[in-house]
């Protein structure tokens, strides 16, 4: 609009006010703005109001910002405390306020350092730092661990009624002789593999393998190499384009054995262990990794040693490292593709996957828990929403029969083969339906209704009894059976008996008895060998049953699939039959599996005479040892009521507070 200038005539305000008046007005206001500001900062501590107010700053999607803010030295000075005194300890555990324990804390500021090679230079040079640098994460926490804690219903170890009791008891023996077979796995990973991946127990040497994105120069992936978790036959000669040099994840042993090392009480090996995390664990890496292995193994084993001892290092290690597993979720539907390649960002599906179009439901489908997790602790909503956006594409597509396929398109999600499998490349998803649930607090409907669904559909369609009254879970291609079950498919013994409790009344009997009858047959695949082991998958066809056809599945690699079923069911029915099972199994590990530098798998369970393959796997340390301790432990030693376990075994706290919304998934 055209103001013409009168004579005589002093503009006014747009609000009709003149200069003075003005000068007064703005004054007010800008008191009022800075009286408002500071009024934010004497808001009471709580997490709510934090969130409201605070939320754009603490929930961008990248933790440099986050670490920006953080690191601000008016910031830092708000921050908890990077040691977080745990509540009141379970008997024999640490006391906090004690002498000693404040001595290690102050051991653990001494001991923590940047990891990247620069910033260690950098921290040498200044004595020792005494906090992460920004680079490093230097995540603020809206976590209050003191009160996660009290809201525990057990203690984090159990009360241990029965050590102080009957020390001498048999079970207290079994129990001693599982930490035995830890510490000695412990020690001859450190002996001759500290800060690799794996021990090779023949070769007193160190490996990296392909998983966790390393490729040292020259070395080859081995040929005809199998996944060790979900699939068999997956990781092949000429899947990588990774370059040799690249640098990936190393450590996986260390990682996986915290939480085992913290339970079994062997205080100077998780020490060991954790210095380790704290001074070599690097995450300025390269090369690709699989998203699945390090999310279960890395991620997993990370939170579960947070859980358990409030320390720092490893909520900021999981967050960071979480951070680097997103560029997978970049997909036209939100489902991650297998592969992430840590240096570049981009992200690929396995070539063996229907020709590199697929990515797998095992492994897509089991990231709910730990991401969960994620989200809780940084506050950064993102991770929460990339597994909201899976559940969400698998309620909607159609299921054949309502069970779900195996292989699924991450661009057009539509289902790529009609293949389903309780065993590999399908196991976890179901396990992480029935485990959301539980982890929710039983908040989760969805998940609920998810899983029920599918163990109906699974019973229709796959569940089988043989001639000889075994019960198993065959595979399904399309309609047409394959009688046979994988070692890994074990692990649905206890996951259907921990499911029983929740379901329908006039199907709880009946789902504790399929997982009774289950659990039964895999260990008749122990059974039925001559180590007392069991393969890697068993038959029922041509009056065979429970047993390997072939050599190349007769192979025995400290899977735990089959202790995790006993232990659950132990807990489950306290029937002495499962402790006498899971004993059986810590006598053909001494006999057949142990070597003079740590434990090997077998090339056959079928030969007394043992051909070992020469590697300690990592959730031979995870999860069997685990599992089997547990088995011989009281119940409320990491008590279900309030925990769970990921698929690696690495326990995640149970939501009993209501303020994260993990009720909607
Ligand atoms: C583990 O890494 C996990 O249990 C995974 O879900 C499948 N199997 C291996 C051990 O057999």
């Amino acid at each position: 609009m055209l103001v013409r200038k009168v004579p005589g005539f002093v503009p006014a305000s747009p609000w009709g006010l003149r200069l003075p008046q003005k000068f007064v007005f703005l004054l007010f206001l800008s008191g009022l703005v800075t009286l408002c500001f500071g009024a934010l900062f004497l808001l009471p501590n709580s997490s709510r109001l934090k969130r409201l107010f605070l939320a754009p700053r603490t929930q961008q999607p990248g933790l440099e910002a986050v670490a920006q803010v953080a690191s601000h030295p008016r910031a830092r000075g708000q921050e908890s405390p990077p040691n977080p005194a745990p509540a009141a300890p379970a008997p024999g555990e640490d006391d906090p306020g004690s002498q000693a324990s404040s001595r290690r804390r102050k051991g653990w500021l001494r001991r923590t350092h940047p990891t990247g090679p620069r910033e260690e230079a950098t921290a040498a040079r200044g004595g020792g730092a005494t906090a992460l640098r920004p680079q490093e994460g230097s995540v603020p926490s809206s976590f209050d661990f003191k009160a996660f804690r009290s809201r525990l219903r057990h203690p984090v170890l159990g009360t241990r009624a029965d050590r102080s009791k009957e020390p001498h008891s048999l079970v207290h023996t079994q129990r001693e002789k599982i930490k035995e077979m830890m510490r000695f796995a412990w020690q001859s990973y450190k002996r001759y593999a500290m800060g690799k991946n794996e021990l090779r127990p023949l070769t007193r040497d160190g490996y990296e393998g392909n998983m966790f994105g390393e490729l040292t120069s020259g070395e080859a992936l081995p040929l005809g190499a199998e996944h060790p978790c979900s699939s068999p036959q997956l990781w092949r000669a000429g899947e990588n384009t990774r370059q040799p040099g690249d640098r990936g994840l190393s450590g996986a042993t260390v990682i996986d054995s915290l939480d085992t090392l913290y339970l079994m009480e062997l205080k100077e090996e998780f020490q060991e262990a954790k210095a380790w995390v704290e001074e070599s664990f690097h995450l300025n890496v390269s090369g690709e990794a699989s998203l699945f292995e390090v999310n279960i193994r890395y991620i997993g084993g990370l939170l579960s040693a947070f859980y358990l001892t409030g320390e720092e290092v490893f909520r900021i290690k999981a967050i960071k490292l979480g951070e680097k597993l997103l560029p997978a979720f970049d997909t036209p539907t939100g489902i991650p593709k297998g592969v992430v390649n840590f240096k570049s960002g981009s992200n690929r599906s396995w070539g063996w996957a229907m020709a590199g179009s697929s990515s797998i439901l095992a492994e897509f489908g089991s990231l709910h828990l730990e991401f969960l997790h994620l989200t809780q602790l940084s506050g950064n909503q993102v991770f929460a929403e990339k597994v909201r956006n899976i559940r969400k594409v698998l309620r909607e597509i159609d299921k054949p029969f309502g069970l779900y396929p195996n292989f699924l398109s991450p661009v057009s999600g539509n289902w790529m083969q009609h293949h389903v499998s309780v065993g590999g490349l399908g196991d976890s998803f179901y396990e992480y339906l029935i485990k959301s649930w539980l982890m929710s607090a039983k908040t989760d409907m969805e998940a609920k209704e998810m899983y029920y669904e599918a163990l109906e559909a699974i019973e229709t369609h796959l569940v089988n009894v043989s001639p000889g009254g075994l019960t198993y879970i065959a595979e399904w291609r399309g309609g047409i059976l394959d009688h046979k079950m994988g070692h890994l498919a074990c692990f649905s013994g206890g996951m259907i008996a921990l499911g029983a409790e929740d379901a329908k009344e006039e199907k709880r009997a009946h789902y504790r008895e399929l997982a009774a009858q289950i659990t039964k047959t895999c260990h008749e695949s122990y059974a039925r060998s001559d180590t007392k082991l069991g393969p890697e998958a068993f038959w029922f066809n041509s009056g065979r049953e429970a047993v390997a056809t072939q050599t190349s599945e007769s192979y025995y690699i400290l899977r735990p699939e089959v202790v995790e079923s006993y232990m659950y069911l132990w807990r489950q029915t306290h029937s002495p039959i499962y402790r006498e099972w899971g004993w059986e199994v810590v006598m053909a590990l001494e006999k057949y599996c142990r070597t003079e530098a740590g434990f090997s798998g077998i090339q056959d369970v079928y030969s007394k005479v043992p051909n070992h393959d020469n590697k300690q796997q990592t959730f031979f340390l995870a999860e069997t040892l685990k599992y089997l301790y547990l088995l011989f432990s009281e119940d409320d030693m990491l008590s279900l009521e309030d925990w769970v376990f990921n698929t690696e075994a690495h326990p995640l706290p149970v939501n009993h507070s209501d303020s994260s919304g993990w009720g909607g998934g």
